[in-house]
């Protein structure tokens, strides 16, 4: 996903009124070791809603690497007895949790949309993936499998069990505020492992409704963590601090390297998810009015700020015309806006920053690329508008596969359409970026489903859907820079949160040397 922002402690509106209601404004906590507790700085930062700046949330703690340090500490500490716990006892206070969550779902949702801007029924959705991700992770909590499995010597038993990794650091974005805290924490957790989570400076409220239900549902005191911050004060002390085992990144590709590069000195696991490049391929034999409804939801949905979003679509010659006035009378028609109306169909952008790189890639898309713009490019500024951080539904059509739009991760809500000839050249275009998270193709044809299925070198793929909306008991990842090689929810989450021990029981009563008397046993009869 796109790149993290300084969002911290915005004095002025969007517009550049000063901030109003900042007296009335709740002063939130860090959570460390059980108890709510502000920082050792005595700083804040506030928490705007992006489709109106005047509406401030609240005041956040902007703690240090002391604040760090402390929740480390706690963690360390709460560790050695998380880890004894059964595991199938730390999956009932997860099942209290999600008990909770569902509870609370509506009231999350609509602090969710008033701090990230995604409209309700999303907001929704991004609480529901919570609470799914809980159920199935408390799930694991009886299974946990390891292996049995056959030694090469007689009477000796063999199997593989797992271990917990120790303090773990769960670093997290702002568009998916609490699924994405939640894929992390939950199977983090499940497998006896104690968190410190750093919430992104946008959305840190999302987390703290995370954090306040695990505590409602039983998480004993420092098993989990939460300070707020930068990612310079926190983020940094915290990925670097040598008593974490584990950092659990979703972010920028550019960030990420950071985090990759932080952890190398002194070996610890990292996770990381990245940016994306999403295509739709659409056929000349899909179903058009269903790739429409596709590409629409993938590019525009969220507004376009996933890095699963469609982001590109490359569409068969024969079907092109067609598909793109549809596409873009579409576009066109959305209904921008608060994302608490429930007519809204897209939300603001996160924050000024995100605006202004929006706005670069649009300017880039018109004059360097010189695509055609079909709808949108530009920032909506008027009547209520003027508060927030909106940007119209924006199509380029005709586009070059090289052209920057084509490349570059836009995180916003700017689709660029490419035309192409095949199937192959449809695949070669798809695959032609640094990415590789999802991908997906409309067409009626079975065998040009499996063949792209085949060919698509991302992690996630989609036949007659777009490129979101991943469901959280399979893997979720991506290829090339968009990850490194691990995966998060889904039963693979598991190999992310704990370590292999292999573990051998000689019951020979004799020195059975593997490799080496096994010679001894070939003397079988044959
Ligand atoms: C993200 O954009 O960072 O598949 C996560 C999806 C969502 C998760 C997106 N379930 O679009």
């Amino acid at each position: 996903m796109a790149k993290a922002k300084p969002a911290i402690a915005r004095t002025k509106t969007a517009k550049g009124a000063p901030a109003i209601r900042t007296a009335a404004a709740p002063r939130f906590s860090n959570y460390i070791n059980g108890e709510w507790v502000p920082s050792v700085t005595g700083e804040y930062f506030e928490n705007r809603n992006p489709a109106d700046t005047r509406d401030l949330i609240g005041l956040f703690p902007k703690s240090n690497a002391e604040d760090v340090a402390r929740a480390v500490a706690a963690a360390r500490e709460a560790y050695e007895k998380w880890r004894l716990v059964p595991a199938p006892k730390r999956a009932e206070i997860m099942f209290r949790l999600g008990e909770i969550l569902i509870r609370r779902k509506e009231t999350f949702a609509r602090e969710m949309t008033r701090e990230m801007g995604k409209i309700l029924k999303e907001s929704r959705g991004d609480v529901q993936e919570a609470i799914d991700i809980c159920y199935f992770t408390a799930g694991e909590g009886r299974r946990l499998y390891g292996q049995t499995t056959p030694s090469e010597l007689p009477n000796k038993f063999a199997m593989s069990v797992r271990m917990p990794v120790g303090v773990c650091a769960i670093i997290t974005p702002w568009n998916f505020p609490m699924a994405i805290p939640a894929w992390k924490l939950m199977p983090a957790i499940l497998c006896g492992n104690t968190v410190v989570m750093k919430p992104a400076t946008d959305t840190p409220l999302s987390v703290y409704n995370l954090v306040k239900a695990c505590e409602e549902a039983g998480v004993p005191p420092g098993v989990v963590n939460l300070v707020t911050g930068s990612g310079s004060s926190v983020g940094t002390p915290l990925m670097t601090h040598p008593d974490v085992r584990l950092v659990s990144f979703t972010g920028s590709t550019e960030v990420g390297r950071k985090v990759s590069e932080a952890c190398a000195p002194s070996f610890k696991k990292c996770n990381l998810e990245m940016g994306g490049k999403n295509v739709i391929i659409v056929m000349d034999d899909a179903n058009l009015d269903l790739a429409v409804d596709g590409a629409i939801w993938g590019g525009f949905g969220t507004s376009g700020q996933r890095c699963t979003a469609s982001s590109r679509i490359v569409v068969h010659k024969k079907v092109y015309k067609k598909f793109l006035t549809q596409f873009v009378e579409r576009a066109r028609a959305l209904r921008v806006g608060n994302g608490l109306d429930e007519r809204t169909e897209m939300g603001p952008i996160i924050n000024e920053a995100q605006v202004q790189s929006i706005l670069h890639y649009i300017e880039i898309g018109k004059n360097q690329d010189r695509a055609k713009l079909m709808c949108g490019g530009n920032r909506l500024t008027h009547g209520e508008y003027a508060y927030g951080y909106f940007i119209e539904p924006t199509v380029f059509a005709d586009c070059h596969p090289d052209m920057v739009i084509c490349q570059e991760e836009i995180f916003g809500p700017v689709v660029s359409v490419i035309p192409c000839n095949s199937l192959e050249e449809a695949i070669q275009i798809g695959n032609n970026v640094r990415y590789g998270l999802s991908s997906a193709i409309y067409t009626q044809d079975i065998n040009k489903a499996f063949i792209a299925m085949r060919e698509m070198y991302t992690g996630i793929f989609y036949v007659n859907a777009p490129t979101i909306g991943a469901e959280t008991h399979l893997p979720f990842g991506g290829t090339k820079e968009t990850g490194n090689g691990h995966r998060e929810a889904g039963v693979q989450a598991l190999e992310l949160f704990t370590e292999w021990k292999a573990v051998y029981i000689d019951y020979s009563g004799r020195l059975q040397r593997a490799q080496i008397d096994t010679a001894e046993l070939s003397a079988i009869p044959s």
